[in-house]
């Protein structure tokens, strides 16, 4: 008997098979979950659509987190194939290239509109118009990055939109938690997704942290599914509000160096 049978999710941002998303939704499904997909129109049938049918899942419907029209949309067809939703997994993340590169301070007025709108508002977007399916005992979980709380090189407008996206998290959790619907974050180690390709010296923090991280290693898609797994059970009943890290201890160093 797995920790999730019968339980229903919706899981927004796979864009491939190293996707976070993707990691999540096999943790939830080999728990007995059932699964569902939402993405952006041109990766569903391509790319989506062959992943969910792996995991048994025929439902893949396109949105773009930009517009609560398209959002609305998914939910209402989620509705009439599934009924309510136990879990909401939101794994997505847009800023332009050239903001996550050189100076914050260089940040235009439209490209932070626009980190801040993909990274941070969508959640709030996702909880308001799935407020209807949800009910006590559902779960909701987003994906953060440490560069939220610290200055990380380059992450940039990133780092404000995420920290925005925290915040989010604390007051969904106080507005849902009568409801007894928990709103929880995981703050992900270094992964090399899609969303992690090209950017300007990722590879060298991807190294220094299995070098640096108390546990030596970088982390996997795996291990951030098994965590999603606990937050998104009955595990984690009194846990809302919280940003939980699968990174290997790396928040907890004062000094990040490499010994030993
Ligand atoms: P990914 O590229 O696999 O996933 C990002 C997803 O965001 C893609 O599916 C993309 O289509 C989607 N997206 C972007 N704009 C969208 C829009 N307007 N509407 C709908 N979907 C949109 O990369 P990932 O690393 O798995 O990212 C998932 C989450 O994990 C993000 O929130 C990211 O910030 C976070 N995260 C990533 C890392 C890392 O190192 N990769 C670390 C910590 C947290
Ligand atoms: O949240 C992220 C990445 C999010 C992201 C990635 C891209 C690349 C392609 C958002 N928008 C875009 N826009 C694109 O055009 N991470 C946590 C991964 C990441 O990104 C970094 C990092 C890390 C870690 C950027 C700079 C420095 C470190």
């Amino acid at each position: 008997m797995g920790l999730l049978e019968g339980r229903r999710a919706l899981i927004f941002g796979v864009a491939n098979d190293h996707s976070i998303a993707w990691g999540i939704a096999q943790a939830l499904h080999a728990e007995g979950a059932i699964v569902g997909f939402s993405s952006v129109e041109s990766l569903v049938e391509r790319r989506v659509r062959p992943l969910a049918t792996s995991i048994g899942s025929t439902f893949v419907e396109p949105c773009d987190v930009q517009s609560d029209e398209q959002i609305r949309g998914v939910m209402e067809k989620w509705q009439a194939a599934h009924g309510q939703i136990d879990i909401l997994v939101h794994a997505l993340a847009f800023a332009k290239r050239e903001d996550l590169d050189g100076e914050f301070v260089a940040t235009s007025r439209d490209g932070f509109a626009l980190a801040m709108d993909v990274s941070a508002y969508s959640l709030v977007a996702l909880v308001r118009e799935a407020r209807p399916l949800l009910h006590p005992g559902s779960s909701v979980l987003t994906l953060t990055y440490y560069g939220a709380e610290k200055v990380v090189a380059n992450y940039n407008v990133m780092g404000v939109a995420k920290a925005a996206l925290e915040a989010c998290v604390r007051y969904l959790a106080a507005d849902l938690g009568p409801s007894g619907i928990r709103v929880n974050a995981i703050s992900a180690g270094p992964v090399r997704t899609l969303a992690a390709s090209g950017i300007a010296g990722f590879k060298k923090l991807y190294g220094s942290f299995a070098e640096t991280a108390p546990l030596r290693s970088n982390i996997t898609i795996e291990d951030v599914g098994k965590s999603a797994v606990y937050l998104a059970s009955d595990l984690s009943s009194a846990v809302t509000g919280e940003v939980h890290y699968v990174d290997g201890g790396f928040n907890v160093l004062g000094v990040p160096l490499a010994e030993g």
